[in-house]
């Protein structure tokens, strides 16, 4: 299998921009970039899977850059909704210097910023040297753009795919890179850059897109309740990750293993026997979460996650240490109690249900377990003989959502 196969098979090419670009992809010796804005100190899973890209295209020969967009950062891409809130540069700088680090561990790769070639060009060089190549209705045409203009769009995020597509240029001609790949939503912006460089330089350059990657019902991977799962393990930790991806439908984990593993087409296709054959077992689910957390965290830290795992999902959560709890429920939701607390006050002070009504409804349902009892008496009253260790509380709401108790 070529390399431009194995990424169709793996479902991580939607848009193509470019002749002969499965030859140059096969052929290796490109230069190519990714990039991400440094909105938050962190990267998500919604990020993972365009970044592992670069690592497939790098074992096939090609060399990789990451672009952090310190420039770009402070300006927004937009999104297709609204417009967004701009960020303090203090913000953005400690942003940068968190994801340089986080980058720089998890892919070893070059790193440039786009604020060191941004940051001396004066408007009147902008709007001569780049604006002019740039024609309004062309712009207009961009599926992002077309999306926002019944909501509006400020002519700050309006000039965002100028600065990308500048990038691309600036990088073609400082490191010979010919090929952007990204997620699908950057379309746009990468063929920006290839319109740029071919008007400016006469060239051909390079680009694909992934598909988004979603749940069955078509809603964003990575994210729970709107928070994203990040890639930080004091953000979130090890165990929580573990736990997100072995909670992956039976429909998808294959394609979740082909999109975040680097398990072969032969492992793949054994896995997904096994899967359909017995998919009680959990085999992929379990194989996905593994191969994942170690690529993020280390081989201690997913087995360590897996341990925790099999406790709580056995009911053992007893046997577990208070280090143990610490280490599993880094990023989960925290409470403090006391003693003879009722348990409606305390959902309702630690911010677990909302109002007393909705406590006493979660309680009634069964919906509340304490290290693995089952809370469904609204009289209940915490006592020390529940907690482990004479002192925390893993508290469960519904299936799978988590919140750390401690009794004082
Ligand atoms: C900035 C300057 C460039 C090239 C790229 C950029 C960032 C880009 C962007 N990317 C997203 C981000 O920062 O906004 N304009 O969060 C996400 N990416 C990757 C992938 C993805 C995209 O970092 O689809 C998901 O993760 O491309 O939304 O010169």
């Amino acid at each position: 299998m070529t390399l431009y196969e194995e990424l169709k098979w793996r479902g991580l090419i939607k848009d193509e921009a470019g002749e002969d670009l499965e030859e140059k992809i096969n052929n290796g010796g490109m230069t190519f970039y990714i990039g991400t804005d440094p909105t938050a100190d962190s990267l998500h899973l919604g990020h993972l899977s365009s970044f592992l890209i670069s690592k497939r295209l790098e074992k096939g020969g090609h060399h990789p850059i990451l672009l952090i967009g310190g420039a770009t950062g402070r300006i927004g891409d937009p999104r297709p909704t609204e417009e967004r809130a701009m960020k303090s540069v203090e913000e953005i700088e400690n942003n940068f210097k968190s994801l340089k680090k986080q980058v720089e561990n998890l892919f070893g790769f070059e790193i440039v910023n786009n604020y060191d070639w941004c940051k001396d060009i004066n408007f009147i060089d902008f709007l001569r040297d780049y604006g002019k190549y740039f024609n309004i209705n062309y712009m207009l045409d961009k599926d992002i753009i077309r999306r926002r203009l019944d909501t509006g769009i400020t002519y700050t995020e309006f000039s965002y795919m100028i600065m990308q597509a500048l990038d691309f240029l600036h990088l073609y001609k400082t490191k010979n890179c010919t090929m952007q790949c990204a997620g699908s939503d950057q379309w746009g912006n990468i063929t920006a850059g290839i319109d740029l460089i071919r008007k400016k330089e006469g060239k051909e350059a390079y680009g694909f897109t992934m598909p988004l990657v979603t749940d069955k019902n078509g809603k964003k991977f990575g994210k729970s309740e709107g928070n994203a799962y990040w890639l930080d393990k004091e953000k979130t930790s090890p165990y929580e990750i573990y736990q997100y991806l072995l909670n992956s439908e039976d429909e998808m984990v294959i394609d979740y293993l082909k999109i975040f593993t680097f398990l072969s087409k032969e492992e793949i296709e054994e896995i997904e026997k096994i899967h359909k054959e017995k998919p009680e077992l959990r085999q992929a689910q379990k194989i996905l979460a593994k191969e994942v957390v170690t690529f993020l965290h280390g081989e201690e830290e997913s087995e360590k996650a897996k341990k925790m795992s099999e406790a709580l999902f056995s009911g053992k959560v007893k046997d577990l240490t208070k280090e143990d709890i610490n280490n599993i429920f880094k990023g989960v939701p925290t409470f403090e109690t006391k003693e003879e607390t009722n348990i409606v006050d305390m959902l309702v002070e630690g911010d677990i249900a909302s109002s007393k009504r909705e406590a006493r409804e979660f309680v009634n349902a069964g919906s509340i377990t304490i290290n693995e009892e089952k809370i469904t008496d609204e009289n209940y009253n915490i006592n020390k003989d529940i907690a482990i260790d004479g002192e925390i509380l893993v508290l469960k709401r519904g299936k799978k959502k988590y919140f750390i108790g401690k009794v004082n």
